[in-house]
């Protein structure tokens, strides 16, 4: 009797498993759909990155020590406008170079300055605090 029980026990749960995967290969049908979404996606984002053009003006913003964004991306001789909202003397300076620089920047005012004609990465640094990094990206 028990190896009965047992036995029958095995069979329906092997026959739950059975259902199951019929299920999930059921379900199967609605893999396709979902695999055929995700090139979908990665086609999104790497259509519209390269293929979007970045803006012609940026703006940096200097609060509480520190640069925002802390990557910008910009167009090649994009205007970049650095606002100090911070409360201190601040300024852009470009690190290994002197591609850009703004000089000091008091508190409450601006600067601008021309974004590079060479697409790159460009490290940049408050020479003032010299912890205060960001980058700015050029791209066409
Ligand atoms: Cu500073």
């Amino acid at each position: 009797m028990r190896n009965f029980v047992r036995t029958a026990l095995a069979v329906a749960t092997v026959a739950l498993f059975a259902t199951a995967t019929g299920g999930c290969s059921g379900g199967g049908g609605g893999t396709a759909p979902t695999t055929s979404r995700p090139p979908t996606h990665a086609g999104s984002p790497s259509a519209s990155g390269p293929s979007a053009t970045p803006p012609a003006a940026g703006r940096i913003t200097i609060k509480d020590y520190a640069f925002k964004p802390a990557a910008l991306v910009v167009r090649p001789g994009a205007a970049v406008t650095v606002v100090n909202q911070d409360s201190v003397t601040h300024n852009v300076t470009a690190t290994g170079g002197r591609v850009f620089a703004t000089g000091s920047i008091k508190p409450g005012a601006r600067a601008t300055f021309t974004a590079p004609a060479k697409p790159g990465a460009y490290p940049y640094f408050c020479s003032i605090h010299p912890y205060m990094k960001a980058v700015l990206t050029v791209r066409p």
